[in-house]
C-alpha cells in the first residue's frame, strides 16, 4: 500500500490524452468511464460483473450514503469497499450537487447548505468540511471539493457569484482534506459557460493545488453544443499533468467529443439508468427494446457485442422480459449498456495510442448515422 497517487500520460492524438492513474487499490486506464454505484451499489448488478464490464472504478455518492445507511455506519463496517464488495478505487462526489436536485427545503449559506432529506425528511447539513469528514468515512480514494453547481441558464451574476462561493469552498476543502497519502482531492471548476469565469474559476484552482481537476457546472441544461463550446477551451485550463474529470456525461456521442477535447474521466447514470427503462445502446446508436418491432425478433440486441445479454438472448426475449416486468430485463440491458460503454473507451483509448482517433470518431458517427437495422 505504498504506491501514491500518480497518472502517467502514454499517447496523445491532437488533444486528446491516454494514460494510467495508479492509486492504491489499482489502476484507472484513462480515458476511463465511472459507472455509478450512487447508494452503495450499480444498480442491477453484481460488482464482479461491473468489473467484467471492463470498469476500473466506480463512483459513489456522500449526499445518498450519509442520509442511509449513514457514512459513520459504513464507516463502522470497514469503509465503502468492504461494505459494496468492491475493492477496486472509488470516486465520491461532495455532495453539493446532488443537495440542490435532490433534497427539500435547502438554505445555502457560506458556510454550506442546510438541507431536509429527500426520503424522511430529516435535517442535515453539509460544507466542506462535513463533506471532506464523510468522505473518509466512506474510504473514498479520490474525493471531490464540495461546490455549488446553478442550473443553467442563469444571470452571469448568479453563475459568477456561484463560483467564486465554489472557489472559497474548494480551499476550506483542501484544508479539511489534509494531507492524506495514496487518497486524492480533485478540485471542481464552476464558470458555466462564460469563458473569462472559466479562466478565473480554473486560476483559483491551481493557487490551492490538486491532485486532479474536475469540469463541473456542465451538462445542466445549456445543451450539447454549447458544453462542447466550453470543452474547446476549459480543459486547457487546467494542468495537463494531472486527471481532468468531466462530471455528469454523458450520452456516448458526448463521451467521444469530451475525450477529443481533452477529458480523462466522465461518469454517468445514463447505461445503467436507461437499462432499467428499456433503452439499450449501441454501435448502432439507441435502441427502445419496448417497441413492438422487437416482439418476433430472434436477433441479438447487436451481433458484434460479446455481453451476456447479446451472447445468449434475442431481441424477442429481452423485449418480453421488459413487458413482463421481470428483473432480468434491467439486469441484462444494463450489462449491456456498462459492456458497450467500456469497449467505446477501449477502443477510445487504442485509438488514442495508435494516433488514429479522427478515423475513429468518423467511423463511430457514420455507424451511429445507418441506425439500428
Ligand atoms: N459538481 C459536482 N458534481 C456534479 C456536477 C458538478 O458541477 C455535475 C455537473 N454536470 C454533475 N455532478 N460536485
Ligand atoms: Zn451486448
Amino acid at each position: 500500500m505504498t504506491q501514491t497517487f500518480s497518472l502517467t500520460m502514454e499517447a496523445t492524438d491532437g488533444k486528446a490524452r491516454t494514460g494510467i492513474i495508479r492509486t492504491p487499490r489499482g489502476e484507472i486506464r484513462t480515458p476511463a468511464f465511472m459507472p455509478v454505484g450512487t447508494a452503495g451499489t450499480v444498480k442491477a448488478m453484481l460488482p464482479e460483473s461491473v468489473r467484467a464490464t471492463g470498469a476500473d472504478i466506480l463512483l459513489g455518492n456522500t449526499y445518498h450514503l450519509m442520509l442511509r445507511p449513514t457514512a459513520e455506519r459504513i464507516a463502522r463496517l470497514g469503509g465503502l469497499h468492504k461494505f459494496m464488495n468492491w475493492d477496486r478505487p472509488i470516486l465520491t462526489d461532495s455532495g453539493g450537487f446532488q443537495v440542490m436536485s435532490l433534497a427539500a427545503l435547502r438554505k445555502l449559506t457560506e458556510e454550506g447548505v442546510r438541507f431536509s432529506s429527500h426520503i424522511d425528511g430529516s435535517k442535515h447539513m453539509l460544507s466542506p468540511e462535513r463533506s471532506m469528514e464523510i468522505q473518509r468515512l466512506l474510504g473514498s480514494d479520490i474525493v471531490m471539493c464540495f461546490d455549488e453547481c446553478p442550473a443553467l441558464p442563469a444571470s452571469i451574476e448568479t453563475v459568477a457569484d456561484s463560483m467564486r462561493l465554489s472557489m472559497r469552498w474548494a480551499e476550506r476543502s483542501k484544508a479539511a482534506f489534509g494531507d492524506r497519502p495514496g487518497h486524492a482531492l480533485f478540485g471542481i471548476q464552476q464558470g458555466g459557460v462564460t469563458q473569462d469565469l472559466r479562466a478565473e474559476s480554473a486560476e483559483a484552482l491551481r493557487a490551492i493545488g490538486f491532485d486532479g481537476y474536475a469540469v463541473g457546472g456542465l451538462a445542466v441544461g445549456e445543451g450539447q453544443e454549447a458544453m462542447f463550446g466550453v470543452l474547446d477551451y476549459a480543459p486547457d485550463m487546467l494542468p495537463a499533468d494531472k486527471p481532468r474529470y468531466l462530471m455528469g456525461v454523458g450520452k456516448p456521442d458526448d463521451i467521444v467529443g469530451a475525450v477529443e477535447r481533452g477529458i480523462d474521466m466522465m461518469d454517468c447514470v445514463l447505461p445503467s439508468r436507461s437499462g432499467r427503462t428499456g433503452q439499450a445502446w449501441t454501435r448502432r446508436g439507441q435502441v427502445n427494446i419496448k417497441n413492438a418491432r422487437h416482439m418476433d425478433d430472434p436477433r441479438p440486441l447487436d451481433e458484434h457485442c460479446t455481453c451476456p445479454a447479446c451472447r445468449s438472448y434475442s431481441r424477442a426475449y429481452l423485449h418480453h422480459v421488459f413487458r413482463a416486468g421481470e428483473m432480468i430485463s434491467g439486469m441484462l440491458l444494463t450489462w449491456h449498456n456498462l459492456h458497450y460503454y467500456q469497449e467505446l473507451m477501449q477502443g477510445l483509448r487504442d485509438a488514442i495510442a495508435g494516433a488514429r482517433l479522427r478515423d475513429f470518431v468518423r467511423d463511430f458517427h457514420a455507424l451511429r448515422a445507418e441506425g439500428d437495422i
